[in-house]
């Protein structure tokens, strides 16, 4: 779906909406956490918890979401599910890196994208066209809508360009399944001796803004779910990041999703699904 064929839609305003309620968002979990958190539930293994401020972050979200867009539909982590006749879908991660919140790590965000229909975009068959991520540990605000560039708090930004491998620092991350864990185990044993170095920062939006940010010049991770990377994606392409898929004829996402300097992109791709 082009924006051509949305007249109504400006990916400005809708970007302006998706950072304020993630600051909103950000703020409430911000406090709650202050207040002490606990599991609430296990979801897809012992390991993919969930809290009460991650059901109730999303709950404030659709709600202000219902009251901003009527008429566009939002799916969220926790199982929100609204239909909408707009053509526009918010798709929304309470808190990634629910792990890091439960443990009261710095590196968790609200994350909120809108997205339409594009098969080729993105796995998901989504394209992210505005979206946000906020860190409430850090108070950054990560924002960027199509053809607009990225922003952090306002100011705008770029990735490193790195292009080699041995001075690059690369994120990754673990999915919740022991099978999973074990072949990205044996990738990350192929990939340490060639880089600078390994981070596992344990939220992928954050990883995707660090990266739009030049903070780390690569991220990649195999199983991520459409809300983990749905407003990072945006922002890091904005930045000028490469995003590719596991391979040429599938789009990033849950299948592999590479992000780095187009020509990093392809050798961290070729050296992780080598195995
Ligand atoms: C997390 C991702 C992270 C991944 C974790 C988990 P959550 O999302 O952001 O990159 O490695 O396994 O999926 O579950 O905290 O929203």
């Amino acid at each position: 779906m082009t924006l051509a064929s949305l007249p109504d839609v400006s990916p400005g305003l809708l970007a302006r909406i998706a950072s304020d309620i993630a600051r909103s968002a950000g703020e409430l979990i911000l406090a709650r956490r202050g207040a002490g958190v606990s599991v609430a539930a296990t979801k897809s293994s012992q390991n993919d918890v969930v809290t009460e401020a991650d059901r109730e972050s999303e709950r404030f979200i659709v709600g202000e979401l219902r009251a901003a867009r009527p008429d566009d539909a939002v799916l969220g982590e926790e199982g929100a599910g609204v239909a909408g006749s707009s053509g526009i879908t918010w798709v929304v991660d309470p808190i990634d890196g629910t792990v890091n919140y439960l443990y009261d790590l710095p590196a968790y965000t609200v994350s909120v994208a809108a997205t339409v229909s594009d098969p080729a975009a993105c796995a998901d068959g989504r394209r992210a066209i505005a979206g946000a991520v906020y860190n409430p540990r850090t108070r950054e605000l990560f924002e960027a809508w199509e053809g607009g560039g990225a922003r952090l708090d306002g100011a705008p930004i770029r990735i490193s360009g790195k292009a080699q491998l041995a001075t690059a620092l690369v994120a990754t991350g673990f999915g919740y399944s022991s099978e999973r864990r074990a072949e990205q185990a044996a990738a990350v044993a192929r990939l340490l001796p060639l880089a600078r170095d390994i981070r596992r920062i344990g939220s992928a939006s954050y990883d995707l803004c660090l990266l739009a940010a030049g903070r780390l010049d690569a991220y990649y991770e195999v199983g991520l779910k459409p809300w983990d990377y749905a407003a990072g994606v945006l922002i890091a392409r904005e930045a000028g990041a490469a995003l590719i898929g596991r391979d040429a004829a599938t789009p990033p996402g849950e299948p592999g999703l590479f992000a780095a300097d187009p020509a990093l992109a392809e050798t961290l791709r070729s050296i992780v699904l080598t195995g």
